[in-house]
């Protein structure tokens, strides 16, 4: 019947035939390299993990972690992706070693293993990406959020319109933003300068906690010379950072109040990290579980 044809036509899963665990190794291999002492890429991939994704658009149903697209230009040029090609780089040699790993599947779960090994929550990673043959699925550029837009008073609503657009709400936007614990700002990248916390490789809500209880100034020098790169915050020391979207979750009640709750509840805070993440690493991902359903339920009815 065509039903039964049809049935024989699905296309196989070649995620089923990996093996995560040890592409899990690789990963963590790769975490460890002393090759990346000075900087080690846990933070590098999971930004990479959420640059990845964050291009979907709920409206029309494009962009997302499906496809791969960074691959491909415009959005490999697109300017808040500078340095990634870093990450990219470095996935490359594990996608050489697992073929039947698709690089959408691998980018979002180098960034998810990086969370947890960097002594995050876990976070569920469903496989069933598949790799865009060529450009015709890529997102326009600037789907990605600015650091400064709508300076001085809308950056809240620039964080509303980009993570709204995705399908976020703000207690999920203040969630996901405790990921900039890890990691830094690099003056070649992004124009930015320095790391939010003291430990930029370890997964914790110290975001939250510098952000409420440091006094962030504009920062005015670096190195004993005028700062000459675009409007940043510091501690006191003047070691750490802020952007002004980060400054911008206690300008707003609304956010500052998750803020607080993350700040004492880092239990809390993973939690709600872990769920809004998963949720960003998946928007526009169809998986073949949930079409398995489906095809249970033929193979019921026709026996
Ligand atoms: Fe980032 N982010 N991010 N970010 N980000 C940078 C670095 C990291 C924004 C801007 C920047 C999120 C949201 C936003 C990480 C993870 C996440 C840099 C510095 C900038 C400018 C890049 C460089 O110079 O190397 C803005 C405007 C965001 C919206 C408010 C997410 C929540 C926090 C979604 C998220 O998960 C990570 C990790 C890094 C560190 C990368 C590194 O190489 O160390």
């Amino acid at each position: 019947s065509s039903v039964g044809e049809a049935m024989c036509e699905l296309p196989k899963d070649k995620s089923d035939k990996v093996d995560w665990k040890a592409v899990r190794a690789d990963i963590c291999k790769l975490l460890e390299d002393d090759k990346y002492e000075k900087e080690p890429p846990g933070p590098v991939l999971v930004r990479l993990a959420w640059h990845a994704s964050g291009t979907y658009d709920s409206a029309t149903k494009t962009g997302g972690s499906n496809g791969a697209t960074m691959r491909f230009t415009p959005e490999s040029t697109d300017g808040a992706n500078a340095g990634l090609h870093i990450a990219r780089n470095m996935l490359a040699p594990i996608k050489d070693k697992y073929p039947n790993v698709s690089l959408a599947d691998l980018w979002i779960f180098a960034g998810v293993t990086a969370i947890e090994e960097m002594g995050g929550p876990s976070i569920e990673f469903r496989p069933g990406r598949t790799d865009a043959p060529d450009a015709s699925t890529v997102p326009p550029n600037g789907r990605l959020p600015d650091a400064d837009k709508g300076q001085p008073n809308s950056t809240c609503q620039h964080i509303r319109d980009i993570f709204g657009r995705m399908g976020f709400n703000d207690q999920e936007m203040v969630a996901l933003s405790g990921a900039h614990a890890l990691g830094r700002c690099h003056t070649d990248r992004s124009g930015y300068w320095g790391p939010w916390t003291r430990a930029p490789t370890t997964f914790s809500n110290e975001y939250f906690r510098l952000l409420m209880e440091e006094k962030w100034s504009p920062k005015k020098t670096h190195e004993g010379k005028k700062w000459t790169g675009p409007l940043q915050y510091e501690d006191p020391t003047g070691e750490l950072m802020m952007l002004p979207s980060d400054i911008a979750l206690i300008q707003d009640k609304e956010f500052k109040r998750w803020v607080e709750v993350y700040a004492k509840d880092e239990d809390r805070f993973f939690k709600d990290f872990a769920r809004a993440f998963k949720k960003l690493t998946e928007l526009g991902v169809s998986f073949p579980e949930d079409d398995n359903i489906l095809v249970k339920l033929k193979k019921l009815v026709l026996g």
